[in-house]
């Protein structure tokens, strides 16, 4: 199997190796995790590639902190926030000098992960008639349609529309048979659902849950 092959098994792994022991997140398997769901989004068909590029680009804002020469503020969301705020790298009412922070990029990712704890619950929970398009729009009606303008709310029901059946998306997970996918998902999300909840926590607490 190729390395850029979509495995569910590799979500959750970079997900667990984004938590360390205090409780921190690090940005570099956090963006990992993201890649690889880019990696599954891609493989699903055109229809979605405005939304994984959009990812796409917000990853790579949050490489290019990691990567440049203040990459050690940047090893976990916690350091992250710290040295944005302290040092006014933030807009936090409106866009001005500092449109692309990486408070406000990662915030981008962090909401869309609450979208995408919602849907896999509805997956894993989905019986054989469930449709992808309800239990994706549901999720998304739950989660992100709240931060988006009508176009992209629009946009992203053409996109929820051309959604391969579920039979399909659990090919496309690539963890085994039926069974075996809704095991992963059941040890995938609390993961998943920690490291929301540890961000959501950090942002609330620094109140930065409305960054424009
Ligand atoms: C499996 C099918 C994929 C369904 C994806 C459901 C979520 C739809 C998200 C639609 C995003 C539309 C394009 C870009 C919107 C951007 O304006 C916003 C805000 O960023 P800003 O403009 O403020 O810089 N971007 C986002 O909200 C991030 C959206 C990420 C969506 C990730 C989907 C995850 C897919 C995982 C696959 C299982």
């Amino acid at each position: 199997m190729s390395a850029d092959t979509f495995r569910l098994q590799k979500v959750l792994e970079t997900f667990r190796s984004s938590l360390n022991e205090n409780k921190e997140v690090y940005v570099k398997y956090y963006i990992a995790g993201w890649q690889e769901l880019v990696t599954f989004m891609n493989s699903l068909g055109n229809v979605f590639s405005f939304i994984s590029k959009d990812v796409v680009s917000k990853i790579q804002i949050l490489e290019n902190f990691l990567s440049g020469e203040s990459g050690s503020h940047y090893v976990t969301i916690q350091s992250m926030v710290k040295y944005e705020l302290e040092n006014d790298l933030v807009d936090l009412t409106k866009r001005g000098s500092h449109p692309e922070s990486g408070c406000r990029t990662l915030l981008r990712l962090h909401r869309a992960l609450h979208w995408l704890e919602l849907f896999l619950e509805r997956l894993r929970t989905s019986t054989e008639d469930s449709k992808t398009s309800v239990m994706c729009s549901e999720a998304y009606n739950e989660s992100l349609a709240q931060h988006h303008p009508w176009l992209i709310r629009k946009a992203v029901g053409v996109a929820f529309c051309a959604l391969p059946g579920r039979d399909t998306f659990f090919e496309v997970l690539n963890a085994g048979d039926h069974a075996q996918v809704v095991a992963l998902l059941g040890e995938s999300l609390p993961l998943i659902a920690e490291v929301y909840q540890i961000t959501e926590d950090l942002y609330a607490k620094n109140n930065l849950l409305e960054l424009p």
